[in-house]
């Protein structure tokens, strides 16, 4: 059935002009769109469904939608006029320009106040952007990061919604019904202003490439550094998800491993060794760059995806280029003690980079962010979801103005402790001559932020000296001929003049 008739799941209700029935309005009928309106009419919404594709409505609306308060719409005009005022309305489409046509479609329909969302994995640019075009409107746009796949979205996805805060109290009630929940708690709260919700799910998907990429390092030693069978990897793993690692990551990794094909063998074995991916790491990577912030782990798991992608030539250079045979003589039990501690002071070095990250973006873009509830957020619902998050969400509800999280008690001693072991795989890593680019960095990010006096002194009188690019004196040594703050430039030749370049951060 097509045309202005409002149904209710199979049952017609009447002509398009009666009272609006629609508690939230919904377009996309793809998977996520699909589910997360299912999800919502469980927790008692009437939902408005909506699709470009306009055959997909009535296809959904006789099968997933039967029988539930779901409602069908074939055009623009339909899907507004049947939903309650102030508007609730949220596009589940391909990020990019189908974002900004549906929001031009739906404009002449709105009304002032009206509510759009834009729940697909859109670029934070955009939805500030966004945000200031339909502010300017009279409409409050939000733009939420909405994470959890498909099963998140049909039972309980993260949600992290940013955009105009007036739009929060009105959405509120559909967003945290249909949220994952932890321990009780929704894993969804306003997260900041215009693209704030957006800019934390690209952080949570650069902690997701972090972390996948942290697994495949240890597995990575544990097959080919301790001859580890894929039984004894995926017993490992399933002991590594009692501990503190405990993680849906972990989970699926351990499921994976122990996987077998039709003809016995593990499937994952099979796989070719070249990792796609969809553009949010490194979108982090580059942002970090952009705020010269050192989000060293994100960045080398976007590398290491990057690496992976070049496997013919990489086989080309397995022919002439030899290392180290690796020969693990040591106590694997101790061994396998020490990679599980790694990982996890690795995961505390990249999410504490993570948040260095999102509290120099709330400086630098002006945004109030909610930095307790982004732990909560991500606790459940969510890829990255593990018990390790609720004691970061403990470490920032106790001091929500925490300067880093390695200064939190709780971490600091985490982080003491698995130190030594986390340096004998390293090492051990190198010497068998196999890449663990996560745990390194992360390693290397630890030893050098918590040194006091880098070697960066001689790096400013290297630039001083080829470009004349000025260095400040350390202040136990100013006195009348270096003073304390200036910009100094010194003539290290005796010849050239004394003229130095203007000083700038790059
Ligand atoms: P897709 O990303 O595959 O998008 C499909 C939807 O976008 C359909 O409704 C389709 O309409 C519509 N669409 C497309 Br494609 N191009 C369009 C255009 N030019 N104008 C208007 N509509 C257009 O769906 P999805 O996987 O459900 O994801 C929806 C959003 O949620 C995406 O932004 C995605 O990145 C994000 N997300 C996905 C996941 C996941 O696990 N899949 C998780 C979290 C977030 P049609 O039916 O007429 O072709």
């Amino acid at each position: 059935m097509s045309g202005p008739v409002a149904r209710l799941a199979g049952l017609q209700v009447g002509p398009a002009q009666s009272e609006p029935s629609g508690d939230f309005g919904l377009i996309g009928l793809a998977v996520m769109g699909q589910n997360l309106i299912l999800n919502a009419a469980d927790h008692g919404f009437t939902v408005v469904a909506f699709n470009r594709t306009v055959s997909k409505v009535d296809r959904f609306l006789e099968n997933e939608a039967k029988g539930k308060s779901i409602v069908g719409a074939h055009s623009i005009e339909e899907f507004c006029s049947k939903l309650k005022k102030p508007r609730r309305m949220m596009l589940l489409v391909m990020a990019g320009p189908a974002v900004d046509d549906f929001i031009e479609k739906l404009l002449p329909y709105c009304d002032k106040g009206d509510i759009i969302i834009d729940g697909g994995n859109s670029h934070y640019p955009d939805s500030n952007r966004r945000t200031r075009y339909l502010a300017e409107k009279g409409i409050r746009f939000v733009g939420t990061g909405v994470s959890g796949g498909e099963e998140g979205a049909r039972y309980g996805p993260s949600l992290m919604p940013g955009g105009n805060e007036e739009a929060w109290p009105y959405i509120k009630d559909v967003f945290q019904s249909i949220a994952a929940k932890s321990d009780g708690e929704p894993c969804c709260d306003w997260v900041g202003d215009e693209g704030a919700g957006h800019y934390v799910k690209m952080v949570h998907n650069g902690i997701e490439y972090g972390d996948m990429q942290l697994i495949c390092e240890a597995y990575d030693i544990m097959k080919r550094g301790l001859g580890m069978s894929y039984q004894e990897m995926g017993e490992e793993f399933d002991k590594w998800n009692k501990g503190v690692l405990d993680s849906f990551l972990i989970e699926i990794t351990r499921d994976v491993l122990k996987f077998s094909d039709d003809d016995g063998k593990p499937l994952v074995e099979k796989i070719l060794d070249s990792a796609g991916q969809k553009g949010t790491g490194k979108w982090t990577a580059i942002n970090a760059l952009d705020l010269g912030m050192p989000v060293t782990l994100i960045g080398e798991a976007v590398f290491a995806r990057c690496l992976s992608s070049i496997k013919e030539e990489r086989t080309r250079a397995s022919k002439v280029l030899s290392g180290p045979k690796p020969s693990f003589t040591g106590d694997r039990a101790t061994f396998l003690k020490n990679l599980e501690q790694g990982l996890y002071a690795s995961k505390i070095i990249s999410y504490a980079q993570g948040f260095m990250l999102m509290q120099t973006a709330a400086k630098q873009y002006g945004w109030k962010l909610n930095k307790p509830s982004i732990a909560l957020m991500w606790r459940g619902g969510c890829i990255i979801r593990s018990v390790f998050l609720k004691d970061i969400t403990a470490a920032y509800r106790a001091e929500p103005d925490l300067e880093n999280l390695l200064f939190n008690d709780f971490f600091n001693k985490a982080i003491h402790e698995a130190q030594d072991g986390w340096r004998d795989v390293v090492s051990y890593a190198v010497k068998a001559g196999i890449p663990m680019p996560a745990f390194s960095t992360a390693l290397a990010f630890f030893d050098g932020y918590r040194t006091k006096d880098l070697p960066a002194n001689l790096l400013q009188a290297q630039r001083d000296y080829f470009g004349a690019h000025t260095f400040i004196i350390k202040p136990e040594y100013a006195n009348d001929k270096y003073k304390s703050g200036e910009h100094i430039h010194v003539n290290w030749t005796g010849r050239g003049g004394n003229v130095s370049a203007s000083t700038y951060n790059a």
